[in-house]
């Protein structure tokens, strides 16, 4: 809650009614008080963030959280068959510290059994749907690589962050994924 002195105007009441905003009027003649309902806005501290949680919608899991967040040890899911593909998909979740930053990355680090293209969406908070901001072709060795985030669209205003990762192939395959994480500075 934020409280501002503006020069009165009628179309200013208007436009901050419409926004679902409190306006008072104050004694002094020609002025009025504004109570804004601002969006707190937290800086996130710059460092690496480890997921909070994940879950898996296609394929078969082993392994945990822990599993991403330092190199050695895979968390490992095998594909599932639907039809005449075969599926894996599965959301790894963030919560920060925070709703802003400068700069925003996924590190991620993983291999598939054989060569397969991997698309990992985020969650766009602006938009409220998933948008895809990496896709790539993995090897059967390991595949290190970093991408960007939009912090203007994909942190919640109450710091989370949702990444999916979703593969199909006509065969079968198996994931592994050493790490993902996220890093602000
Ligand atoms: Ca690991």
């Amino acid at each position: 809650m934020k409280q501002v002195t503006v020069d009165f105007d009628e179309s200013l009441i208007i436009d901050c009614f419409s926004q679902g905003q409190v306006v008072m009027v104050d004694a002094l003649p020609g002025t009025i008080s504004k109570i804004v309902n601002e969006k707190t806005e937290i800086v996130v501290p710059a460092g690496e963030y480890l997921c909070t949680d994940f879950e898996v919608y296609k394929g078969f899991c082993s392994g945990s959280k822990e599993d991403l967040n330092q190199s050695g040890g895979f968390l490992t899911i095998k594909s599932e068959p639907e039809g005449s593909y075969h599926y894996s998909e599965w959301v790894v979740g963030f919560e920060l510290p925070g709703n802003k930053c400068n700069a925003l990355k996924v590190l991620f680090s993983g291999k598939y059994s054989t060569w397969r293209s991997q698309s990992i969406y985020a969650w766009d908070y602006a938009l409220n749907t998933w948008g895809r901001v990496d896709y790539r072709t993995l090897t059967p060795s390991l595949n290190s690589f970093e991408f960007p985030l939009d912090p203007k669209k994909h942190i919640s205003s109450e710091g989370f962050v949702e990444l999916r990762i979703y593969v199909y192939s006509t065969q079968a395959f198996t994931g592994f994924y050493d790490m993902l994480k996220l890093k602000v500075s």
